[in-house]
């Protein structure tokens, strides 16, 4: 900053002194890179892609494919990935084989963010107006595939675009294998994201906070503010919806007070004890407070909305690119 003010004076006497400035030189500091462009067509083809392989229930064939092309594709964007293997009995007895996998940029750095999506989809529609179909898988183009396509997309970018700053891709999985009857206990969802807060892919594991993204692809999503969020992470609440804000993002990015959720952050935050946010679309006026393709049927490409993904993904890249940059 200071050569750009720098002036030289040359001569002495009034009339004669002239001031020479130096030709202005863009200073941007080394360590600093401008927030790229989000690619909603890319976002949306790594969709589609996780949709092709069909449901990605646990214990399936489809599971296991789709976690080889995620451990892949993150590979691919230069990320160092773990994939950490667990078992974890679901509330109906069945003992599940779950990988949750992790994407590693700059794995040394102190200074980190986690961002995070679960990739499993769930093994019933048990909100189909269809009782005769509530036992079929959930196809989670939103529940699920919209959060990873997101994030692959943002693993892409900081391949091309790198910062020093230490970010953690976190595919979470068994999350929506949960007992969804009216007094089912909280704890059977999220068995991914309870494993990995109790076990951390590296002792010692820190992060600055985290950024949840789940069903965030349907059409006019409304990002209220959701209460476990607001209640352990409300900096970064207020910091990502003002930036969202001042993006002109302000029509997703609601300033609204949402329900409070069972939700990967939660235990992230209660365990980990990371704060860490969720953003997560609540649709007003719907029955079950979600979309109405929510854990139906209905959960297909045809729910996904490249401006809803452009908004999110803009969003959370510009916080990551901010934070790496010392402007957040
Ligand atoms: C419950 O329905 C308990 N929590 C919402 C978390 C969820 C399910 N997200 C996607 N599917
Ligand atoms: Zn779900």
């Amino acid at each position: 900053m200071l050569s750009l003010l720098a002036l030289t004076f040359i001569g002495c006497g009034e009339d004669t002194a002239t001031a020479v400035e130096e030709p202005p030189v863009e200073i941007v500091p080394k360590n600093k890179v401008a927030v790229p462009k989000f690619d909603k067509d890319s976002a949306y083809s790594f969709i589609e892609k996780q949709v092709a392989f069909g449901p990605r229930v646990p214990n399936t064939p489809e599971h296991q494919a789709a976690k080889a092309w995620l451990v892949d594709q993150l590979k691919g964007f230069g990320a160092a990935v773990i994939e950490q293997d667990f078992q974890a009995e679901a509330y109906t007895g069945t003992m599940l084989n779950g990988t949750n996998i992790i994407g590693q940029y700059n794995p040394s750095a102190k200074k980190r963010v986690l961002l995070a999506a679960h990739w499993d989809s769930r093994h019933v529609t048990d909100h189909d107006e269809d009782e005769n179909r509530r036992n079929e898988p959930v196809m989670g183009a939103d529940d699920g595939a919209s959060g990873v396509g997101v994030l692959l997309e943002i693993a892409r970018q900081l391949q091309v675009n790198p910062i020093e700053m230490g970010v953690d891709i976190i595919f979470f999985d068994l999350e929506d294998y949960g007992d969804g009857g009216a007094n089912a206990k909280h704890t059977t969802w999220c068995l991914g994201s309870q494993h990995w807060s109790r076990n951390f892919h590296k002792p010692n594991y820190k992060a600055k906070y985290g950024i949840l993204l789940d069903m965030v692809g349907g059409k006019n999503a409304r990002f209220a503010k959701e209460q476990v969020s607001v209640a352990f992470a409300p900096h970064v609440v207020n910091k990502v919806w003002k930036l969202a804000q001042s993006m002109g993002y302000g029509n997703f990015f609601v300033n609204d007070n949402g329900r409070q959720l069972t939700d990967d952050h939660l235990f992230v935050n209660q365990i980990a004890k990371i704060p860490m946010i969720d953003i997560i679309n609540l649709p007003l006026g719907s029955e079950t407070g979600f979309m109405p393709h929510w854990h139906t049927t209905h959960d297909d490409m045809e729910g996904i909305d490249k401006r809803t993904l452009k908004a999110v993904g803009q969003v959370v890249l510009a916080s990551v690119y901010r934070e790496a940059n010392g402007e957040f």
